[in-house]
Parts: structure tokens; sequence; C-alpha cells
């Protein structure tokens, strides 16, 4: 198809959940759709991170698709908390039983779209030479799919093997007898580090910040638990649209400290044994909102820790004290505390002694070299923002979108951006996306979109766009949530300082997902109050 042109009712970039759901929807309106991916084949996060270890926290039977009860049914997981493979065979799964590959490009990137507004359509370039001409684009490009490099010089001299976590290579990896470097401490390090240290004769792992994990407890599910959720899907799907992160979970009724210790420790010791991150973070009315209840949650973890971890310099390096619990993503693990009992696993405080630099025999910090015979990345994502701000993307009078995003994104519901009309961002800035159950986000973007482009075609409209008035009321807005819990007091990728240079906002919207669907729902009664139909 190189070089050729082409029009089509909508483009969709990303082929991921969120990408093959659009184009189901699409199709069912009637609408010809294109989607281009840049994987050579369909998954998106789940494609990408084949790193030993890799899973969802989120358990199965509520991390998958909800708008095909037949393929609810027909579909059987197997573990509480799915494996990527699983994963990854589930959204093959998808993708023939809809039939959904005939109109996806793959190993294709969008390099760039621009706005005419004459024609009121979009023009679309990829790297294969294409361009395409569509009514709407529809970002699907992912929270999590531009892997970073740590800021580090000299890569390209170390003579050993690289390996990122977020482009794991198809054929495994066997660190049998090797002496190996991790660098990276988030959810992806904190999954891949137990079993590959259970294979290397020496792991070291570089740790800038410590986080939060908690037991997996991750178990083969049972017939019954499969059963009664195969016949009660529907009120189970409700109840997550309506919940706080897409995962129902009790709502608190007491702040920390209408109870006492004893009874708060019990409580955290009970969701401890769960195996779920939730209940250790809803715990209390004033879990994530208030610096002593968290301190409580906090603590309770820190003791753990220590208990876990028989070395007490080594535990107290483990403890996070930076930051509240629950404010920098936190991870479900399988015996990663404990791996720091091994006598041939080593733990570098970066903070104490900084990375300074690659060398060809491993990692130099400021304090001295480590050779390897491999290195592990698993250093996370532009996230959020990334996938979008690299394609070159003009809207209305040719505004670039990295232009307009300067000082940080500004859109409207985190699902369109004023002055980008009929575009749309799938799990965008400033919507819940990384704080929530994203397949639960994900389908309400996508539903949002399907109805809105109803609204257009039934009404004869060619466009919508947010207006400028209702996107600068929802940056606010969102800022004004944010500021209510402790999520802005901590340095993450949620607000973009783990990207050096990267402005400084709070980048999802932490109202929780119900009451955002609300919000989204009144905007569609009103006859999309806030966009203006052109
Ligand atoms: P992705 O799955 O990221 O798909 C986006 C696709 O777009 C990618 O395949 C990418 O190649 C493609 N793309 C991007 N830019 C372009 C371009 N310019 N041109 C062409 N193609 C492009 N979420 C949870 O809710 N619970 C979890 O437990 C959980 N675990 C996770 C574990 C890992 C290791 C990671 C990285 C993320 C995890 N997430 C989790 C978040 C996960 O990303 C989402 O749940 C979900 O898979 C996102 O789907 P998506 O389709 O929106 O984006
Ligand atoms: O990425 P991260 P991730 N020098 O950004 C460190 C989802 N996910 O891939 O914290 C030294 O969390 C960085 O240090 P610091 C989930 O949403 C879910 O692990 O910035 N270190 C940090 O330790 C998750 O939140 C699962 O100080 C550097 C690490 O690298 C999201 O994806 C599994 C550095 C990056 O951690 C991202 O997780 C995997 C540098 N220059 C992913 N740069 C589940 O379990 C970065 N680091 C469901």
């Amino acid at each position: 198809m190189s070089g050729s042109e082409r029009t089509v009712d909508a483009v969709i970039v990303g082929a991921g959940f969120a990408g093959l759901y659009q184009l189901y929807r699409f199709r069912e309106l009637g609408l010809t759709a294109r989607v281009f991916e840049a994987a050579p084949d369909v998954g998106g996060t789940w494609y990408w991170n084949r790193y030993p270890g890799a899973r969802c926290d989120v358990e199965s039977m509520s991390y998958s698709y909800s708008f095909s009860p037949e393929l609810e049914q027909e579909w059987t997981w197997t573990e509480k908390y799915p494996p990527q493979p699983e994963i990854l065979r589930y959204l093959n799964h998808v993708a023939d039983r809809f039939e959904l590959r005939e109109d996806i490009t793959f190993s294709t990137k969008v390099t760039g779209a621009t706005w005419d507004d004459g024609a009121k359509r979009w023009t679309v370039t990829t790297d294969g030479g294409e361009t395409v001409t569509a009514r709407y684009v529809v970002m699907a490009t992912g929270s999590l799919s531009v892997p970073k490099d740590p800021e580090v010089p000299g890569i390209e001299r170390f003579q050993g093997k690289i390996y990122r976590t977020a482009d794991w290579p198809h054929e495994g990896v066997d660190f049998t007898g090797l002496r190996l470097g991790v660098i990276g401490t988030g959810s992806s390090g904190i999954q891949v580090i137990p079993l590959v240290a259970g294979q290397a004769a020496d792991t070291t792992v570089f740790q800038r910040t410590p986080n939060f994990t908690l037991p997996a407890g991750n178990r083969l599910l049972t017939d019954a638990e499969i059963a009664e959720r195969k016949a009660n899907y529907r009120e189970w799907r409700e109840a997550q649209r309506r919940s706080g992160f897409g995962v129902p979970v009790p709502v608190a009724e007491k702040s920390a400290f209408e109870v006492s210790e004893e009874e708060r420790n019990a409580t955290y010791q009970a969701a401890w044994d769960q195996g779920s991150l939730m209940p250790i973070l809803t715990a209390f009315t004033d879990s994530i909102t208030a610096q002593a209840a968290n301190d409580t949650a906090a603590e309770f973890v820190r003791g753990k820790i220590r208990e876990i971890v028989e070395n007490p310099e080594v535990a107290e390096k483990l403890c996070p004290t930076t930051y509240p619990i629950g404010i920098k993503r936190p991870c479900l693990d399988t015996d990663y505390y404990a791996t720091f009992n091994k006598d041939n696993v080593h733990l570098v405080d970066l903070r104490q002694t900084p990375l300074a630099e690659f060398t060809d025999r491993g990692i130099r910090t400021a304090e001295r070299e480590y050779e390897f015979d491999a290195i592990i990345l698993a250093t996370g994502f532009d996230a959020i923002t990334g996938a979008l701000t690299a394609i070159d993307i003009r809207g209305r009078d040719g505004v670039r979108l990295t232009d307009k995003w300067s000082d940080g994104p500004r859109s409207y519901l985190g699902l369109a951006v004023a002055g980008f009309p009929n575009l749309f961002t799938i799990t965008g800035p400033l919507s819940p996306s990384v704080l929530s159950n994203m397949v639960v986000s994900i389908e309400q973007h996508v539903d949002f979109v399907t109805q809105a482009v109803t609204h257009l075609r039934d009404n004869g409209y060619a466009a919508l766009d947010a207006n400028v008035q209702a996107e600068g009321a929802w940056v606010a807005h969102v800022d004004e949530v944010a500021h209510y819990t402790l999520y802005p007091t901590a340095d993450t990728y949620y607000n973009g300082a783990n990207v050096p240079g990267k402005p400084r906002v709070f980048l999802a919207y932490a109202g929780g997902v119900g009451t955002y669907r609300e919000h989204c729902e009144q905007v569609a009664a009103k006859g999309y109050e806030g966009f203006d139909f052109i």
C-alpha cells in the first residue's frame, strides 16, 4: 500500500484494547475505518511487555471487555491475575472472533495528522508512506506505550546485552550463569526481578525510589468462581462502571482515626492477606486524602518489609518514606521483598550513589563500577501524553498539539482538544486513565466517541470541537480534584516528574470512574454541552 492514498470515515491509531474495541463499534455504525498499529500484531501493552512475570494486577474477570455477553461466556480465564500470554491470547481471540484484522495495517506508525478546515477532514500520514483522509481520528495510542531509557550517558558503549521490559524478545532470555543488572523498581521491575534473580548467577538491582508492593496471592481460579461470575457478569459490570477505580470495593465509612490502632491494623492485615491493591488504599475514608491516615497504612507495609527482609539495612532501603502509599502506582508482587534475602541479590540505592554512566563492562555509579553480562531496563514510560506528542498533530489554523500543550495538556474530558475537531483521545490526559482499571475506562471512552459520532451523523453535522471555555473549566476541575487528594505531593509519572523537562501537571482525573462517567453522560444528555458543532 506504500505511496497510496485513500479515504475512510475514521482512522484509529493503535490496536490494543482501545483500538480493537473502537474498530468494532465504528463497524457497527457502518463506518469505514482503518487502524494503524506500529507492532506486527494486535495486543498493545500485552504485545510489547513480554518480560518474565508480566501480568495484570486487576483480576482477570474484571480486566476484560464487557461489550459482548457471548465473548464473556465463551472465554474462560485461568488465573486470578492473568499473565501476559493469556491476555495476549484473549486479544487475539477478540480480533479473530470479530474479524477485526482485515481493517488493521500492522507494522506501521502514524507520523502525522492535519486538519483541513475546508474539507472538515483529517489527513493522516504514516511511516509507510501512506496518506489517508478521514472524517474522524481516534488516538488509541495507549497511556503507557512509549518506553523511556534512563537519562544516563553511554548506553551504546555497553558490550553486554540490554533488555527492555517494554520491548522484550519474543524468544525469551536465559540468564543462567550471567551477572545481571536491573534498573528500575516500578511495577515492571517488581514483577521481573524475582524471576530473573532466580535464574542469573548474580543480580544487582538499582533502585532510585522504593515502591510499595503487596503480595498478589495469585492462584488458579476455581470452577465455582468462574461459574458464579459468568452467571452474574451483568451486575458485576455495572458495579465496575459505577465504582471509583473500575473495581468494585466496599465503600469506607470511617476515618482511619475513628477506629482503634488494633482495629486499624487488623483491617490492614486483612487487606494484606487478600492479595489485592484496593482494600488497603480504600480501607478508610481518608486513606488517600489525609497524610496522617495514609501514614498508618504506609507504616503497616513498612513493618511488613522489615519483617520479610532479613538484613535491616537492605530493609530500610526498600522502605518507601518519601511519598504516601498509593500515590505513586503501587504494585502486587510474588516474592519481591524476599528476593533480597538471597546471597546473590544486591540492592544499590541510587539516592545515596546516583547512576553516573554505562561503561563497556556495566554501570558506574557515583561510588564504583559494576560489571554485568546483561542489563534489564525497567525504567518506565513517557506516560499519558508521550504517544500523542510523538505524532505531528495539527489542528485548526495549523496549530500543533505540542505547542498547545507546551505547558501541559489541555483537554475537554480527557477526550477532545479544543481546536482539534473530530479528534478523540482514548484514556487521554485529564481522564481517569491510569488511575483506573483501564479496560473499564477504555470501553466508556469508546462508547462516548461512538455516541458522539452517531449524534453528528443523525444531526447532519460534519464535526464537533470542544470549546475553549469548557476545556479550561475541565482543566481547572481536574487540578482541583487532584489537589483534594495526596496525589500531587509525590514525584510520579502521574504528574510528568519521571521525564526531565516534562511540564508538571497532574495528568489524570482523580474523581473516580463512576463520577467521571456520570459527568460524561450529562454532557451527552445536554446535547454535547461544551462542544461546538461545525
Ligand atoms: P496500548 O495497549 O498501549 O496500545 C496502544 C497501541 O498503539 C500500541 O500497540 C502502540 O504500538 C500503538 N501506537 C502508539 N502510537 C502509535 C503510532 N503513532 N502509530 C501506530 N501505532 C501506535 N492497566 C490496568 O488497568 N491494570 C493492569 O494491571 C495493568 N497492567 C499493566 C502492565 C504493564 C506491563 C503495562 C505496560 C501496562 C499495564 N496496564 C494495566 C495499562 C495498560 O496499558 C492498559 O490496561 C491497556 O492495555 C491499554 O490499552 P490501549 O489500547 O489503550 O493502549
Ligand atoms: O514504570 P515506572 P513501570 N535512573 O515508571 C526508575 C503499569 N504496569 O514500567 O521511581 C534510575 O513505574 C524509576 O525510578 P523513580 C502500571 O500502571 C503495571 O515499572 O522515577 N532509575 C522507577 O523505579 C505502572 O505504574 C504492572 O525514582 C530510573 C522505574 O525506573 C506502569 O505500567 C506491571 C531512571 C520505572 O518505574 C509503569 O510501570 C508493569 C533513571 N534515570 C507495569 N528512570 C502490573 O503489575 C526511571 N527510573 C499490573
